[in-house]
């Protein structure tokens, strides 16, 4: 009858959900990831104490081992907690001893938004499923991880000035505040980003602007596809108070070859993204998702085809939603990658 095997049919479903429902539960216990865990037993206790080498260190040249000794085999997690900029590192694993894991090396990488600074204190705590006991161990960071190695960082805006960017360069008669900010908190990377702020005086919409010319090793780093090149960047939002802030920012090609872009005869790709969030947000951008130009003298009469290959200038540029108004937006950390978004967790 059909009735009888509808039942079969839901109990078979319930019995799947349950089992789905048990693994959840467990997976998400005290934050311990992964399928295998093990509860602290009755007696468990540190044996050695967890340890953080080298110590100060220097994320451009080194990494951290951590390691630590257990009564028990025993699920653990290593919480790396930056004291002054709130970045933190989540490592976790099934093992007697930290080393025995092979999870126990540190890059200088961070979970969520906020990166750990040059010149801080890390606290690592290992804390262990079951149990209250923890350990713990304090680094100093003498240089905090670039992330050069994964693609290229169009800016951290660390330095005494904009430079290596051009400007910011304003709209014809406006008056604009542009330029390293030390001002926001909470910084997301190191102790600086960039703020755009103006006035759109004229009703063109367009505020004011910065470019940066990429240098020949870096152009190198890109491949001709499209579809694998990404702009990254980490907008700051000044929500309900400048609603219609827009920040647009553009890869300028030299379709001809001859070492320059020429605005009036070849390609420009933008992306617009509209600023309507509160605080520090990530934003990542595939190049083939970027419009050409429609601009006939500035990157809107070239070949029209992506060739990220040839870029030759990134430029940044605060519009504005809605004629003659004031805007206002800050950014940090622009980083093109390739083959995947930008992730700061590995
Ligand atoms: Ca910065
Ligand atoms: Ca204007
Ligand atoms: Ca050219
Ligand atoms: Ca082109």
């Amino acid at each position: 009858m059909v009735p009888a095997k509808k039942n079969l049919v839901i109990k078979i479903l319930i019995g799947i959900l349950s089992i789905v429902a048990v693994f959840t539960a467990c997976n998400r216990k005290d934050g311990f990831i992964g399928e295998e865990y093990k509860v602290a037993p009755e007696g468990f206790y540190v044996v050695s104490a967890v340890t953080a080498s080298p110590d100060p260190v220097d994320f451009t040249t080194q990494t951290v081992t951590i390691d630590a000794t257990f009564s028990h085999t025993v699920s653990w997690a290593i919480t790396i907690r930056g004291v002054q900029s709130g970045a933190i590192k989540k490592m976790s694993g099934l093992s007697q001893t930290l080393a025995a894991s092979g999870k126990n090396i540190w890059n200088g990488s961070h979970d969520g938004l906020y990166f750990f600074k040059s010149g801080e204190q890390a606290i690592i705590e290992v804390s262990f499923l079951g149990t209250s006991i923890t350990t713990s161990d304090t680094i100093t960071i003498t240089t905090a991880r670039n992330f050069s190695n994964v693609g290229v960082v169009i800016g951290a805006f660390e330095g005494a000035s904009l430079a290596p960017f051009g400007g910011p360069y304003s709209d014809a008669g406006e008056s604009i505040f542009g330029g390293l900010d030390n001002t926001i908190a909470p910084n997301l990377q190191g102790n600086k980003a960039v703020t755009f702020h103006g006035v759109d005086n004229n009703s063109s919409y367009y505020i004011m602007s910065s470019n940066r010319v990429l240098t020949p090793a870096e152009i190198a780093q890109f491949p001709s596809d499209p579809d694998s090149v990404y702009l990254n960047v980490y907008v700051y939002g000044y929500g309900s108070q400048y609603p219609t802030a827009r920040l647009n920012f553009s890869f300028a090609e030299d379709d001809n070859g001859n070492g320059a872009h020429q605005p009036a005869s070849e390609d420009s790709y933008d992306f617009t993204i509209n600023v309507t969030h509160t605080g520090w947000k990530l934003f990542s951008i595939k190049y083939s998702e970027m419009a050409v130009s429609t601009a006939p003298l500035f990157g809107g009469s070239g070949n029209k085809i992506k060739e990220p290959n040839r870029v030759k200038e990134v430029s940044f540029a605060l519009i504005d939603g809605g004629p003659g108004n004031e805007a206002k937006l800050s950014f940090d950390f622009p980083i093109v990658t390739f083959g995947a978004p930008f992730d700061p967790s590995k």
